[in-house]
């Protein structure tokens, strides 16, 4: 596994992890939903139902798939087994990728608007700049929208082993550099 994606699952399991317990639970999420819920100020209560769901869906894919001890927790081994054995995890990014996109997606038209991007992932815990740089390097179109494919796939390029000089690598990198 290269450097840069021992980065990138460091850090988001690091945010992931909400409370500070220094492992996953469904604690996390529920922070993490209230915070995201609590910043999407444009969003109808529809919407924010939506992501609510969207969240415990969340939990639910990463608990099924990597509580290997079936603990309720998921530990930082738990969690990198995703990314050190990928071809038995594929599904299981693929699922937590549509989760997560479906979270910046509350109304369901297949777009995501810069606004929504950014309350979302700095809710969960990302830096402003290295949001806004992730959100450049998707290329948004002229109303300033990604599609959802677009981050289910940067995602998915996340949790790849053997990748680098990709668009999250963004969101590692420290603000300013
Ligand atoms: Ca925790
Ligand atoms: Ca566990």
């Amino acid at each position: 596994m290269r450097t840069e994606a021992l980065d990138r699952v460091g850090l988001v399991f690091t945010l992931l992890d909400a409370n500070g317990s220094g492992y996953l639970s469904s604690e996390d999420f529920q922070l993490m939903s209230d915070r995201v819920v609590a910043a999407a100020k444009g969003s109808d209560e529809s919407a924010k139902r939506a992501m609510s769901a969207a969240f415990a869906q969340y939990w639910s894919t990463l608990a099924a798939e990597l509580d290997t001890d079936r603990d309720n927790r998921v530990t930082f081994e738990e969690y990198t087994a995703c990314v050190l054995s990928p071809e038995r995890f594929d599904r299981t990014v693929e699922q937590f990728a549509d989760s997560l996109a479906a979270l910046g997606d509350p109304d369901g038209d297949g777009l995501i608007e810069r606004p929504v991007f950014t309350a979302l992932m700095t809710a969960i815990g990302f830096g402003q700049a290295n949001v806004d740089a992730l959100f450049d390097a998707f290329g948004p179109d002229a109303h300033d929208r990604v599609t959802v494919a677009t981050w289910v796939r940067g995602i998915k390029d996340y949790y790849g082993p053997d990748k680098a000089g990709i668009a999250g690598d963004h969101l590692v990198e420290r603000a300013g550099a």
